[in-house]
């Protein structure tokens, strides 16, 4: 048994994905660029900025760095509107009664996401006591596949990688734990990923 979980966020608790994809393409139909389902998969577990640079590269455009953060601030704004209604409810499949098997287990849980509104989605799902740390893209320099996310996490619940399993939907972030000596296993709904030692659709099939 893992002396330590470190739960991805988007794709393993919740699925916010969804939101993320409406609030990117309306963006996309206001710039007058086609922006597809499959063209947001390459937006998974990466930050905002990078995603907006990776969407504009799809649109062939070219702006300033103040348009550009204008443009992903006016996205997240859709985005937090659109995540107004999310409750226990919208967690995916296993995802809660997985966690609180863990810490009735002993073991130590963290959360290590990209997302800069990782803080007000857990509350809203009314999980963030679960968690013993939780680190997101507010706390972190370097975005996966750079492993700072989960080494922040391990450190904060005092194991070392080896001891951490990392649970992850994203290559990035599957790659980015493999970089950091972390245990990994995959949440792949579409049999996508590589590299993971586990591989799984949801987190209840491990309860
Ligand atoms: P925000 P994760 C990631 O969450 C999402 O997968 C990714 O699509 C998003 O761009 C990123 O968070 C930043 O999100 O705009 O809310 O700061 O998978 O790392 O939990
Ligand atoms: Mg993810």
């Amino acid at each position: 048994m893992t002396k330590g979980a470190i739960f991805d966020l988007d794709g393993v608790i919740v699925d916010t994905a969804k939101y993320h994809y409406i609030a990117w393409k309306e963006l996309a139909d206001e710039l007058g660029f086609e922006f597809s389902e499959s063209d947001n998969e390459r937006l998974k577990g990466v930050s905002r900025m990078e995603s907006l640079e990776i969407l504009l590269s799809i649109g062939n455009i070219s702006a300033s760095e103040t348009q550009k953060e204008e443009w992903a601030e006016k996205k997240n704004r859709l985005y937090v509107d659109l995540l107004k209604n999310i409750n226990r409810e919208s967690m995916l499949d296993g995802a809660y009664n997985y966690i609180v098997k863990l810490r009735k287990e002993g073991t130590k849980i963290a959360l290590g996401s990209a997302s800069k509104n990782a803080p007000m989605i857990l509350e809203k799902l009314g999980v963030s006591e679960l968690f013993d740390a939780i680190v997101d893209g507010n706390c972190i320099e370097k975005a996966k596949p750079d492993p700072e996310v989960f080494l922040t996490a391990a450190s904060l619940i005092g194991l070392k990688p080896d001891d951490c399993t990392v649970f992850e939907d994203s290559q990035a972030g599957i790659d980015a734990a493999c970089a950091g000596g972390f245990h990994t296993i995959a949440v792949d709904k579409f049999g996508v990923l590589k590299k993971a030692e586990k591989y799984i659709s949801v987190l209840s099939e491990l309860l």
